[in-house]
């Protein structure tokens, strides 16, 4: 009765290999099914200020469709990734104008631009009483 060692390495070989083959197949199930989401992901200019701005824009694009929404202070450029058959980009444009801020495509109304809090007042000459884009912590003034 020889117990020879080779008999169990070859089938931890094939099970190894059997392995990455199942990987791979994942793999591109995935990125297949992604494909069929139709994700699309755009980047443009928000005018804006200030922290508070940011969280503005992003918490306006916090609905279905909108999968990452970010807003950055220094460019001023926003990046969105969203689900084409839920939201389109003129809609996101929309949300954004909505909440007081001019976008590449849609402006706010002055009623929208209004509403906002002086500190966000991107319109004024040198953006309303914000000193700059790293002023993070005045969420203690929220407009009345
Ligand atoms: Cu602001």
């Amino acid at each position: 009765m020889s117990c020879d060692f080779k008999h169990f390495h070859r089938p931890k070989i094939a099970y190894l290999s059997l392995m990455k083959h199942l990987l791979i197949l994942m793999a591109l199930a995935l990125s297949s099914a992604s494909f069929a989401q139709k994700k699309a992901e755009i980047e443009f200019q928000v005018s804006g200020v200030c922290g508070m701005c940011e969280t503005r824009i992003e918490k306006a694009l916090d609905v279905p469709g909108v999968i990452m929404a970010e807003w950055d202070v220094e460019t001023k450029k926003a990046k969105v990734a969203y689900k084409t058959k839920v939201i389109s980009e003129e809609q996101i444009h929309q949300l954004i104008a909505n909440v007081g801020h001019d976008t590449e495509k849609i402006k706010a109304t002055d009623e929208a631009y209004a509403k906002m809090h002086g500190c966000c007042k991107y319109r004024e000459l040198g953006g309303g009483s914000c000193t700059g884009g790293d002023d993070q912590d005045h969420d203690d003034h929220r407009p009345e």
